[in-house]
């Protein structure tokens, strides 16, 4: 009789079965609002612990540098048809090991050390591999910045980018952020970037779910060159990053990936970024993505009722940025600690122009994306609004705290972990 593996797991290290029990049990126990996470499906932890995870396959379907890749090449294939498919793009590279290096080989194929990319400032929204002074990237290449103007609901203020624009000559205009609570205006992008010949490319990570499930507009429909998205975020699968193109970008970008920047594709992740897309086809999927937004507007909403500051005042996609010092006398550190306490799980975050430094910021960063995949919805946002609140003036009573825990606890208990 075979052995279960869980069971095989639990004998040979029982220290690591532990971790893996006690994060399930986290991961049920409270509420997730970190706003890059979510739940993953059966069928996506299914291909990831697969024999997929065997297999060398350097190199592309029908061009690989070993042998026995029948399988590998169906499951690659597979996946670029469904990315293209679903993105309405001309090619899809589906190998990227994350976000970073996929960001990173769009930037290594198409420029060379020294050209000039405008990007979104850091602490507007912007992501790490959009030049932060840290990244290596950001060593490699110029990288100017453009903000939004807190003065109009923190709209991007395009006058001043495209007089950047005029004054720098990039070679890349980016369109992208991790932290930005609202839709971007991709046309007046394109605009920008055909006015100084620039390649125009969207980083759309956070919302990549979003597109694929026809809730926000998808770059390419306004002749954007490059599209990078994770996979593991709104679209809920894999850790995994994909960058799409046009055509007659595909080659650049292929070999930028590999043999540029990365060695063995991982076979068993590709596999379940291909059942990714099949489920991001899905109607229900249209469905789920449409309630992500619809209960960020709610929670947003509601948390402004009960006094807290939101930076841009509101969302137009899954997350929201509470300003927590201003709402609360917490910084984004304190306020996370304290929502850990009640089980509600966000995460500390620069607000725009920040005075304080990244580890101890104003305010933190929460989405809906992992709390909808559970199957809450508006209602269960007012109660969520009402919790967090509660929490972050209580500061550091701890019977109140415990008594919020309990609550949230026991409300969680009817949701079902997928
Ligand atoms: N760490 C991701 C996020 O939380 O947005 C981006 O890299």
């Amino acid at each position: 009789m075979e052995t279960d593996p869980r069971e095989q797991l639990a004998q040979f290290d029982p220290d690591v079965y532990r971790a893996l029990v006690g994060e399930e049990e986290r991961q049920r126990r409270g509420i997730e609002l970190i706003p890059s996470e979510n739940y993953t499906y059966p069928e996506v932890l299914a291909a990831l612990g697969s024999v997929f995870t065997n297999k060398y396959a350097e190199g592309y379907p029908g061009r690989r540098y070993y042998g026995g890749q029948e399988f590998t090449d169906a499951v690659e294939n597979l996946a670029r048809d469904r990315a293209r498919a679903l993105f309405r793009a001309e090619h899809a590279n589906v190998q990227p090991l994350s976000g970073s290096p996929m960001n990173q080989a769009v930037y290594l194929g198409l420029l060379e050390p020294g050209d000039t990319v405008l990007a979104m400032d850091l602490s507007h929204g912007g992501h790490l591999t959009h030049g932060a002074p840290v990244s290596h990237m950001g060593r490699i290449f110029r990288f100017v910045r453009y903000k939004t103007d807190p003065g109009a609901a923190g709209a991007i203020d395009f006058d001043e980018l495209r007089h950047a624009a005029r004054d720098t000559r990039p070679r890349l205009v980016l369109c992208g952020y991790t932290s930005y609570p609202r839709d971007y205006d991709y046309a007046e992008f394109r605009r920008i970037a055909d006015e100084v010949g620039a390649l125009a490319m969207a980083d759309v990570s956070h919302v990549g779910g979003l597109i694929a499930g026809g809730v926000m507009q998808n770059p390419f429909d306004a002749g954007f060159d490059v599209v990078t998205t994770t996979v593991h975020k709104t679209l809920r699968g894999p850790r995994a990053g994909m960058i799409l193109c046009r055509k007659d970008l595909a080659s650049e970008i292929d070999k930028s990936v590999f043999p540029g920047l990365q060695g063995g594709p991982h076979m068993n992740t590709i596999a379940a970024t291909a059942i990714t897309l099949k489920k991001a086809a899905q109607p229900s999927f249209r469905a789920y993505a449409s309630q992500v937004l619809r209960n960020a507007k709610e929670l947003a909403r509601a948390l402004m009722a009960e006094g807290a500051t939101l930076v841009t005042g509101g969302t137009d996609n899954h997350m929201i940025v509470v300003d927590t010092v201003s709402s609360f006398g917490l910084d984004g550190r304190e306020a996370e600690r304290v929502l850990d306490e009640v089980s509600i799980t966000t995460n500390k975050q620069v607000i725009p122009d920040d005075p304080r430094p990244p580890l101890r910021p104003s305010g933190i960063r929460i989405g809906t994306p992992a709390a909808t995949t559970r199957g809450m919805c508006e209602e269960d946002m007012g109660l969520l609004a009402g919790w967090i609140t509660r929490a972050l003036r209580a500061g550091s009573d701890e019977t109140t705290l415990r008594q919020i825990r309990d609550e949230v606890e026991a409300h969680c208990a009817h949701f079902a972990v997928p």
